[in-house]
């Protein structure tokens, strides 16, 4: 009978063990138990997967699609400086929601080995930790080396779209003719890509296009990569949830004045357009950044948009098909040499409102030539930077970001004095 009351005994207190440990898993905060990632679209709209002909995906890293979409982005704040919580939690995988967004790469077979090294940097300070997908677009079919390159290195799942050739060809309007002439005459003044066909193709695509692939329509932010790209410090909150929740429509990290030769006559298109659709411009909008006499003539200064994170439903709203539809009948991404990074400057200077445009001093980055490494040492030293600050271009003579800092009244970091030659 002893023996009897002892196991009893025994029963009760392993059931109260086992409530206990049941109570204390159900009840334990983030920091306590590392939460697993949400769905892509945690709290915004799930994705539905791509199943176009030419898209596949890798296996690698599909424990995003395992777990719950509606985690409250309330309960997980993200660390935005060193002070806050969770600032050093740099190992594993992230808590709290993801966004509805992907990375994109316009890319050739060719340049594998170069966006190999952007792929393993954003990785390394940002997306192991995050597991966003990965959009690659191409004129031409991808081979089977890039894709199993690119999708053992990326931890999101990837895509490979093949763009339609009416994205990547002479709209009927061109004259043929007129636009071998240009190339030629660029090519005789030794204009940067002047003589290239591809080249003109491929800013009209990123002008016009790459958001409305059927990869891209799954998707509401996207972050632009470009080959041998490199980012100098660790990303300490997730930027997508950043624009999401901060009403950021357009991002960027260098600005700088475009070359004068290749967009002659963009100017007076966008004021045609201005005419033509007052509707869509912005009230409070970025006209001081693009213009010096109130919009009379453009001074050239763009947002440098091989890096861009942004809100793809804004380049696919009237205002914006409107704009880039205006801009492309008057022929001058074949007529001269327009740049995607102008267009998107001056369409996000004017469609949108001045706040909607963010700079992310946080985010440290090079494509060559230039480097933004952030300003102060301190803030260098917490996000665990390898840039050089002499590198940095912010402050110097041929950027445009203390203008950008100017229009929307922002004090300048300190120490950019000591970086301005
Ligand atoms: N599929 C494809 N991608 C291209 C082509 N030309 C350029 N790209 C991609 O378009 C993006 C911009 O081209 P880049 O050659 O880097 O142009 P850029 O940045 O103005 O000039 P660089 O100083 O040479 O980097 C890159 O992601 C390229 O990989 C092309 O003909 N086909
Ligand atoms: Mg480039």
């Amino acid at each position: 009978m002893a023996g009897g009351s002892a196991r009893y005994v025994r029963y009760i207190l392993i059931s109260f063990f086992v409530v206990a440990v049941f109570y204390f898993v159900s009840h334990s905060s983030p920091d306590v138990l590392p939460l697993r990632p949400a769905a892509p679209g945690a709290g915004v709209v799930a994705p539905g997967k791509p199943t176009t002909k030419d898209s596949s995906s890798n296996s690698g890293s599909s424990d995003a699609d395992n777990h719950s979409a509606d985690l409250d982005p309330a309960l997980y704040p993200m660390p935005m400086s060193a002070a806050d919580e969770g600032w050093n939690s740099l190992s594993g995988i992230a808590p709290g929601p993801r966004m509805n967004a992907t990375f994109v790469t316009l890319a050739r077979n060719s340049d594998i080995w170069e966006i190999a090294r952007s792929i393993r940097q954003i990785e390394d300070r940002f997306n192991r930790r995050y597991n966003y997908d990965w959009v690659f677009l191409n004129d031409k079919p991808f081979d089977a080396t890039f894709k199993k390159v690119t999708s053992s290195l990326v931890s999101g799942k990837t895509h490979y779209g093949e763009i339609p050739k009416e994205h990547w060809s002479f709209p009927d309007f061109i004259d043929q003719e007129k636009a071998k002439k240009v190339r030629e005459d660029m090519k005789q003044r030794k204009i940067i890509y002047g003589d290239s066909v591809s080249y003109r193709h491929m800013c009209r695509f990123e002008s016009g296009f790459f958001f409305r692939q059927p990869l891209m329509m799954n998707y509401d932010y996207y972050w632009r990569v470009e080959p041998s790209v490199e980012l100098f410090c660790d990303v300490h909150y997730d930027p997508f949830r950043f624009m999401k929740e901060n009403g950021k429509k357009y991002s960027f990290v260098l600005s700088l004045y475009e070359y004068v030769e290749t967009i002659p006559t963009l100017w007076d298109s966008v004021k045609k357009f201005m005419t033509n659709h007052p509707e869509h411009i912005a009230e409070g909008n970025s006209m001081g950044f693009l213009s010096d006499d109130g919009g009379e003539t453009y001074n050239h200064c763009h947002f440098w948009s091989n890096f861009e994170v942004g809100d793809l439903n804004w380049l696919r709203s009237q205002a914006y098909t409107d704009f880039f539809e205006s801009l492309d009948k008057d022929g001058g991404f074949f007529y001269e040499r327009w740049g995607d990074a102008p267009v998107h400057s001056i369409a996000a200077g004017l469609l949108l409102k001045k706040e909607e445009v963010h700079f992310f001093n946080d985010i440290a980055y090079y494509h060559v030539p230039f480097t933004h490494c952030p300003t102060g040492e301190k803030l260098r030293t917490e996000l665990r930077c390898h840039c050089n600050p002499k590198d940095n271009f912010d402050w110097k003579g041929y950027s445009c970001t203390s203008r950008y800092f100017d229009i929307n009244g922002l004090s300048k970091p300190e120490g950019w004095e000591n970086q301005s030659d």
